[in-house]
């Protein structure tokens, strides 16, 4: 069962890929029937394309054989068969262990919301959804001067350095624990980690409760715990002060979006070539050239 899943999730990504998912009229596939229209005719997940906003938004779609046609199954609780990849590790645990862009439902109350995200199948036996990445060798970097309507929702490109946004990174998080992975890299090309056992980020709230309340813990690796300062804060952008700093934003001073306290021990958005960009912990300190945070559920 697991060699077929696998062999069906390479043939989904080849036609999310290829230029070769459009139909024979030019037109990408909706549904099943196009799928099998175009020639493919195994059971398995499939790659389709909805019409949302009027933007074409990729779907994974799950066709099953019947009356000998591949079809949307309808699952005895009413959904159509969408995969429940909520998480890289739910793809890893359905034979879609690739690392690279893919697609997940990280939403419980809006599971027909696809997300893009990049999945690292390979680090501690994979299974991580990347929430953070920067790396000031890419030709053209990101800002990350961004507001708080931007933080949440997310900003740049999977491929290359890009926040996935705190409506994402809740929803990873809660209500079942995560872990949490940091990597981080100076100039000098020297790098190190930090493995989190324990990685939360409440939901957005109301104005009297800061949003995003990050909580974490039980850290071990080569950079020490550059978190545990920002543990209970609310996140704060150059646009919202949450910090603890009173008649002072953090946020607009550094410019990049964090948990800040008073201000900061760590910020991994904070702008390239400055000291700002930063992860500071006991025994350890280093301005970053890179660094990268990625969760998944925890295995314990
Ligand atoms: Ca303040």
């Amino acid at each position: 069962m697991k060699l077929t899943y696998f062999i069906l999730g390479l043939l989904s990504l080849v036609i999310s890929d290829a230029s070769g998912h459009q139909a024979e009229d030019g037109s990408s596939p909706r549904n099943c029937q196009d799928i099998r229209e175009n020639g493919f005719v195994e059971v398995g997940h499939y790659v389709v394309y909805n019409t949302v906003n009027n933007t074409e938004e990729a779907i994974m779609i799950y066709c099953d054989e019947k009356d000998g046609m591949l079809q949307l199954v309808d699952k005895e609780d009413g959904t159509d068969g969408r995969s429940v990849a909520r998480n890289c590790k739910d793809l890893q645990d359905q034979g879609m262990g690739q690392d690279g862009p893919n697609i997940i439902y990280p939403y419980p109350d809006h599971p027909e919301s696809p997300v893009l995200v990049h999945c690292d199948q390979t680090t501690q036996g994979g299974g991580w959804t990347v929430i953070l990445r920067r790396d000031d060798s890419y030709d053209d970097l990101t800002d990350f001067a961004r507001t708080f309507e931007e933080y949440a929702a997310g900003f740049g490109d999977v491929n290359y350095d890009f926040y996935i946004g705190n409506e994402v990174i809740h929803a990873l998080t809660d209500p079942s624990q995560s872990e949490l992975w940091v990597t981080v890299g100076d100039e000098d090309g020297e790098t190190g980690y930090a493995h989190y056992q324990y990685f939360h980020v409440a939901a957005r709230s109301d104005y009297h409760i800061p949003p995003y309340i990050m909580d974490s813990g039980l850290c071990e690796g080569t950079i020490g715990d550059g978190l545990q300062y920002h543990n209970g804060q609310g996140f704060s952008t150059i646009d919202q002060d949450n910090d603890e700093y009173d008649g002072h934003n953090c946020a607009a001073k550094i410019a990049g979006g964090w948990w800040y306290r008073h201000c900061y021990r760590s910020c991994l958005t904070c702008p390239y070539g400055t000291w700002d960009f930063w992860w500071s912990a006991e025994g350890y300190g280093s301005v970053l050239s890179k660094a990268q945070m990625m969760v998944r559920p925890s295995s314990t």
